[in-house]
């Protein structure tokens, strides 16, 4: 008999499910074309987010009526967007969602809003406009990000180039979500079908999301360390010899649950550029393999090599690949975010970054981005690429376009330059309310008003153009990668927020939790002793995160948090 110790704990329902609809469509094409049917099932909504589809409901009506809605996830690597697809996200946005597009923190799109029977019409659009959102969600590789800044290197072509193949390599194999969403038939799967193998993921997937992406030094622009898979391109002579891996890094956790924590990722070794894939498969397996199928808060690749530790996880992977990673080469991050207004590239055009408030791309009365940007590219048809911090760039603007450009932003209320305060540009929000269904607190609604008592504040001390990297999010889960950054604010309750301290512009450094349950209404008095000491304090072009870890943490020691916090 096996004693209660030693029985194997049950497999999450999510396990069950793919086992028995390995090719991810449970009844989803049968609910589609039921118009009766107000919601897809509970069962399908897991399957749905490999297609990359969350189902909702509006909270701002939930105590009135439940209003189903839809979150619809592009798959973009590297957060490229050609002129063609962005004109068609455009009018998708128009005709099936809110009038909204949303930049997410991984380069990708989101559009909400979106009803039932507006989704089939949205999903063949979006297919039509040769994109995709399959794998955007659910147990697989997500978005491969790659640093998007065409001025740092000369190799960034080639590194998006590395993580498309990456991507691509990547994407599950099922024949359902083109026949869904595409042919738009209803599935009939032969008995071989029913019993489908991914050749790379298995039957049942992986034990919860993967992440990927590729930085380039000196920018850390993508947050490499919160990756579970991280590639940092190393350069020699102009030329890309290879890439430092590191993996384990990821940032959901839970309140009150010590077991979940943020963690930064280890750095592994070099590997040369023609093992990339085999490199990426390695990982990922490892994941596919040794994730926790029992708990799906304890299920990403960080908790295997926190709790089996890297000389385990690195020969688990050497022997997988066949070859051993030489030592990582050096490389050194100076700072995230992105690099703002006009820039000329390395061929001689140009680039124009514009900062998209907690991404959201829309027109309202004072302010038109979503007009102006729809002008400037059936015009001029810049290339587009989103980035990690849910801006925007537009590439290859040839030198005599600008003015003209430059005009069109300028009569939709949209500045090119000085964009706003160093801070505000630097600070990124999840969306949190209405949409999301986790979210515990505002985030994207509320923190554009924050940002104006921050800024309040820092004018206040004579630091009106210091730059500190804000985060906020509505919940714990870590979507706009807020233990990353200098200050930090993650929902715990409606109008209360977790104030977490002292992340590095690097962002190589875990912050640290400083005061649990902070009203909304008491923010500003709760930073204004701090800030007021930092300005008589800091040295000399010392940032607000360094100084908090250097003098503030040493006189008021944070809240202790992370069983695998390693500060
Ligand atoms: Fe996220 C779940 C939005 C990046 C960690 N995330 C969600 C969901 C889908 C809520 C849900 O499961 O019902 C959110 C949809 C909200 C809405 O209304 O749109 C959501 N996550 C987002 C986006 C849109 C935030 C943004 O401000 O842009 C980002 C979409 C990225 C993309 O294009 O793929 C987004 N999410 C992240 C990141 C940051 C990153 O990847 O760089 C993280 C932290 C890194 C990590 O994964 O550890 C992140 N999201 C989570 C988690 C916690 C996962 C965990 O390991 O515990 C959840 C909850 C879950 O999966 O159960 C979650
Ligand atoms: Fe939703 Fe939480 Fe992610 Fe914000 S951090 S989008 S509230 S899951």
């Amino acid at each position: 008999m096996i004693s209660s110790q030693t029985a194997p704990k049950p497999l999450t329902r999510n396990e069950g499910l793919k086992e028995n609809s390995p090719m991810l469509a449970g009844t989803i094409a049968q609910t589609l074309a039921d118009a009766a049917a107000e919601r897809f099932s509970d069962d399908d909504y897991e399957f749905l987010k490999f297609h990359g589809i969350y189902q909702g409901d509006d909270r701002d009506t939930r105590k009135v009526a439940k209003h189903y809605q839809y979150m619809i996830r592009g798959r973009l690597p590297g957060g490229i967007v050609p002129p063609d697809q962005y004109i068609a996200f455009d009018d998708i946005a128009c005709r099936f969602a809110n009038k909204t597009l949303r930049i997410t923190t991984r380069q990708s799109f989101q559009f909400h809003g979106v009803t039932k029977t507006a989704l089939g019409p949205l999903m063949k659009a979006i297919n039509a406009a040769m994109a995709t959102t399959i794998a955007a969600c659910g147990d697989v590789n997500r978005n491969v990000m790659a640093a998007p800044t065409p001025a740092t290197s000369p190799l960034v072509d080639l590194i998006q180039q590395h993580a498309k193949e990456v991507s691509d390599a990547l994407v599950p194999k099922t024949k359902a979500y083109h026949q869904i969403w595409v042919e738009g038939v209803e599935l009939k799967l032969t008995e071989e079908e029913k019993n489908f193998v991914d050749p790379l993921y298995g039957k049942t997937y992986l034990p919860r999301k993967f992440k990927i992406a590729f930085a380039i030094p000196p920018l850390n622009d993508v947050d490499v360390f919160t990756n579970d898979l991280g590639f940092i391109a190393i350069i020699e002579n102009e030329k890309l010899v290879g890439y430092n891996l590191t993996a384990g890094g990821g940032l959901g956790m839970s309140h009150g649950n010590v077991q979940t924590y943020p963690r930064v990722a280890d750095l592994i070794g070099f590997f040369p550029t023609d093992k990339l894939i085999d490199v990426s498969k390695g990982v990922l397996t490892v994941h596919r393999d040794f994730g926790d199928r029992t708990n799906r808060k304890h299920a990403r690749l960080k908790y295997v090599i926190e709790e089996r530790g890297l000389e385990w996880f690195r020969n688990e992977l050497e022997t997988r690949l066949g070859f051993k990673f030489a030592p990582a080469r050096a490389y050194k991050f100076s700072r995230q975010g992105d690099i703002y207004g006009w820039h000329k590239q390395l061929d001689g055009n140009y680039f124009l970054t514009l900062f998209v408030e907690n991404g959201r791309i829309k027109d309202t009365d004072t302010y038109q981005l979503k007009t102006a940007l729809r002008r400037v590219v059936e015009q001029f048809r810049p290339e587009m690429r989103l980035t990690p911090s849910q801006n925007l760039i537009l590439v290859g603007v040839k030198p005599e376009q600008r003015d003209a450009i430059d005009k069109i932003f300028a009569d939709h209320h949209i500045k090119t330059e000085k964009q706003g305060s160093n801070t505000r540009l630097a600070s990124i929000a999840c969306p949190a309310l209405p949409t999301c269904g986790l979210a515990l607190a505002e985030a994207e609604r509320f923190s554009p008003e924050l940002m104006t008592r921050i800024e309040g504040l820092l004018t206040e001390l004579n630091i009106a153009d210091e730059e500190i990297v804000v985060r906020m999010t509505g919940c714990p889960n870590g979507c706009a990668r807020p233990y990353m950054a200098e200050i930090a604010f993650v929902g715990r309750g409606p109008g209360k927020y977790q104030l977490y301290l002292g992340g590095n512009v690097e962002s190589t450094r875990l912050n640290q939790l400083w005061k649990e349950n902070l009203k909304d209404a008491d923010i500003i008095a709760e930073l204004r002793p701090m800030l007021t000491r930092f300005v008589e304090t800091r040295q000399i072009g010392e940032r607000f995160g360094d100084w908090i870890v250097r003098s503030w943490f040493q006189e008021h020691p944070p809240v202790p948090r992370f069983a695998g916090d390693k500060i």
